[in-house]
């Protein structure tokens, strides 16, 4: 497919609430989804109906074999500023075990089930649990504005989010407990230096680059790359004979798939490869 199919996974997404769905928006070039949050005047603050609209955004896109990598971004200056504080201070409005539960912790588990890797290109500041949705992504780009803040001390919370489990897995003890104590903000040429991020660009650059990267974990064979993902995934949880033998089984699934025989043809026949997936 060519051009941009705007909502080709999205249209079937939790289309009810025309508000939430500006708030988030998904174009799909490709075999590359798009994911935008979408409310640049409170820098992507996430409100219940955008949390809903993401979770069910994550789950069309997760289940449509066409999509094979997937961008998330923010619009305007910020990637995600976290919870909507303004919300918080509404009348009725749900605990906060009840937000974690029923809507942040299953934004996590999409970002980690779904079976493409999912890129965070951090535009501009990632604060709070919007961080964390940085955190929870397999990959993570950055623009040189971008930066991480870990605001939740600063309102009297706890990092949530997956945030303390994500965090020290990517930057390791030492450094998160000073990213979450202390609040400051880390910087994108900082987040490089101590593996946050994997690239710094340009402002300008940052969702060419996205796109770029995604396209080329879009072009490989997509079972192999599930299961890669979920071997990562798995990486600090397991022991070597453990990761060593599901890396036998996970092998084994990908050979016996035909795109492993096309990867093979391709190399022999001089070409690049033509994965066919499913
Ligand atoms: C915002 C927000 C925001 C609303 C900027 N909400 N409007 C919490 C509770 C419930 C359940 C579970 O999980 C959580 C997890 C969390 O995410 S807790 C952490 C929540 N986030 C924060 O504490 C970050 C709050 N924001 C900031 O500290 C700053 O805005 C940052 C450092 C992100 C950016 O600073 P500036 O570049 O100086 O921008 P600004 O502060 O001037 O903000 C621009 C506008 O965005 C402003 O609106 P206004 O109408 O005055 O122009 C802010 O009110 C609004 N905004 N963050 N989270």
């Amino acid at each position: 497919m060519t051009g941009p199919d705007v909502g080709r996974a999205s249209a079937r997404a939790s289309g009810r609430n025309s508000e939430a769905a500006a708030d988030v928006l998904v174009e799909v070039h490709g075999a590359v989804a798009t994911i935008t949050l979408n409310r640049p005047a409170a820098l992507n603050a996430l409100t219940i109906p955008m949390k809903e609209r993401l979770l069910a955004v994550l789950g069309e896109v997760g289940a449509d074999a066409t999509v094979r990598a997937v961008v998330l971004t923010g619009a305007g200056r910020a990637f995600c500023a976290g919870q909507d504080l303004k919300e918080r201070l509404e009348p009725g409005a749900p605990s906060l075990g009840e937000e974690l539960t029923l809507r942040y912790n299953p934004i996590v588990r999409a970002l980690r089930g779904i079976p493409q890797p999912v890129i965070a290109a951090v535009n501009g500041v990632a604060a709070g649990a919007g961080a964390s949705l940085a955190f929870a992504c397999d990959l993570r780009i950055a623009a040189e504005g971008g930066s991480f803040v870990l605001a939740f001390g600063q309102i009297g919370l706890v990092p949530d989010t997956g945030a303390t489990w994500t965090l020290p897995r990517l930057v390791g003890a030492a450094r998160a407990a000073e990213m979450v104590f202390l609040s400051d903000a880390v910087g994108a040429a900082e987040a490089l230096r101590i593996g946050l991020v994997s690239r710094v660009v340009a402002g300008d650059a940052l969702a060419a680059e996205a796109a770029g990267m995604a396209a080329r974990i879009a072009a490989l064979a997509p079972g192999a790359t599930a299961l890669t993902k979920r071997a990562l995934a798995a990486a600090f949880d397991r022991d070597l004979d453990a990761a060593l033998e599901a890396e036998a089984e996970a092998q084994a699934s990908a050979g016996a798939h035909p795109d492993h025989a096309e990867g093979l043809a391709a190399f022999v026949d001089k070409r690049s490869p033509r994965f066919r997936g499913g």
